[in-house]
């Protein structure tokens, strides 16, 4: 202390200058002055000083890359209402099509026209031997586009052209850099005719070859959902479904959780092959988590069988005032429906940002009986429709 007080002593007219006084209290200066304190006194490096582990933790963070592909008009359409909500917090959006007209009014952070010199920008012409050479013609920018990435989701509308042929080798390509492959994907309506549907549920086939999981919505559902709905407000819906998926996805793996699911868990379930279903829900008030879980599990478009399921992952994401009881509810609900000795993870996102009463729920269960993805002699189309 009073060697301290010599010093200033000393430095008197110095030390009363404003700007040094600033310049002395300047948090970052006084950090870097204690850092360099405190490493003089360990002899070591700062290989371990807190900023230096955050930028290496930072690093691996971001390494976790995620890419959405939109493949063929309506995959395209689904990543343009992503970027118009506000995009995907730590996903990149990405657009491919053989339609150029399309392509060109897609909102997408990246684009690719599939198919060129093939069909000169004009589209499938709903042929997917076209949709599949187009993408072939293409294959060494897919690949370039997909490498490093971990997890790819593949959406796409199967019936026609670019989505049925194309969306099959794009999930192909990111299989084999390495990606773990996430397909969502729409089945026609019955108004489209029984073509289509053939069309589709061999493009649903050959889809789910190269994902590691599927998420199928039967647009037809959307019908019995919502009777009066014009074809616009179903397509809509069912976008909503592609985009929860995706979104829903990516948020489990790239917030921040309290109790934290990470990519590791999530790998775990995703990377076991088959048809996997996603839930969203909100719940409100009292009983905000028998709702929102309630309303997760209750989509009607996730037209599958659960209790076969064997593994199955869940997202809480709410205001720092949840309580274990809520976590409880939510957890047993799902163990209860799956199978006993199924793999089950869950998490839970403390998000200051959400109102106090308020309980969101992402739900993903994998492995699920989907009546879609039976052998294609086992197919009624017909049944499909109509149940
Ligand atoms: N949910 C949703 N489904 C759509 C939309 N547009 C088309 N579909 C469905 O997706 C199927 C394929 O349509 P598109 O994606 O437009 O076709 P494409 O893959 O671009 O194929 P081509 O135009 O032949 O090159 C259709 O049969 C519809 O069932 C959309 O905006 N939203
Ligand atoms: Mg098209």
């Amino acid at each position: 202390m009073d060697e301290h007080y010599i010093m200033n002593l000393d430095e008197e007219e110095d030390s009363l200058n404003p700007d040094d006084k600033n310049q002395t209290f300047d948090s970052e200066d006084a950090d870097k002055e204690l850092e360099k304190l405190l490493s003089s006194q360990s002899g070591s490096s700062d290989r371990f000083s807190s900023r230096s582990v955050d930028s290496f933790i930072q690093q691996v963070l971001q390494s976790n890359r995620i890419l959405a592909v939109g493949v063929g008009g309506a995959g395209s359409n689904a990543i343009n209402n992503i970027m118009t909500r506000g995009g995907i917090i730590g996903a990149t959006t990405v657009a491919v099509n053989t339609d150029a007209r399309h392509l060109l009014s897609t909102q997408a952070e990246r684009k690719m026209l599939l198919g060129r010199e093939l069909t000169n920008g004009t589209g499938a012409g709903n042929d997917p031997n076209i949709g599949r050479a187009a993408s072939e013609e293409n294959e060494e920018d897919l690949r370039e586009l997909v490498r490093g990435n971990d997890l790819v989701f593949v959406a796409c509308g199967l019936g026609k052209g670019t989505g049925t042929g194309a969306a099959p080798h794009v999930a192909k390509i990111a299989q084999e850099e390495g990606c773990l492959v996430v397909s969502v994907c729409t089945l026609p309506f019955a108004s489209e005719g029984q073509s289509k549907m053939e069309t589709a549920l061999e493009g649903l086939q050959e889809l789910n070859e190269y994902s590691n999981t599927i998420i199928v919505v039967p647009n037809e559902k959307l019908l019995m959902y919502a009777p009066d709905f014009t074809l616009w407000d179903a397509f809509k819906l069912a976008d909503d479904v592609l985009i929860n998926a995706v979104v829903g996805l990516t948020e489990l793996i790239v917030l921040p959780a309290r109790v934290n699911v990470d990519f590791a868990d999530t790998k775990k379930i995703l990377r076991r092959s088959g048809p996997a279903v996603i839930g969203v829900g909100k719940g409100k008030g009292e009983n905000r988590a028998i709702q929102a879980i309630t309303n997760a599990l209750s989509n009607p478009l996730l037209d599958v069988d659960i209790n076969s399921s064997t593994g199955s992952l869940v997202n809480i994401k709410a205001n720092k005032n949840i309580s274990m009881t809520e976590v409880d509810t939510i957890t047993t609900m799902i163990t209860d429906q799956i199978h006993p000795k199924a793999e089950f993870v869950w998490g839970c996102n403390i998000d200051d940002m959400m109102p106090d009463d308020e309980l969101a729920v992402t739900i993903v269960i994998a492995e699920v009986k989907s009546p879609h993805l039976s052998k294609p002699e086992e197919i009624s189309i017909e049944a499909l429709w109509r149940d």
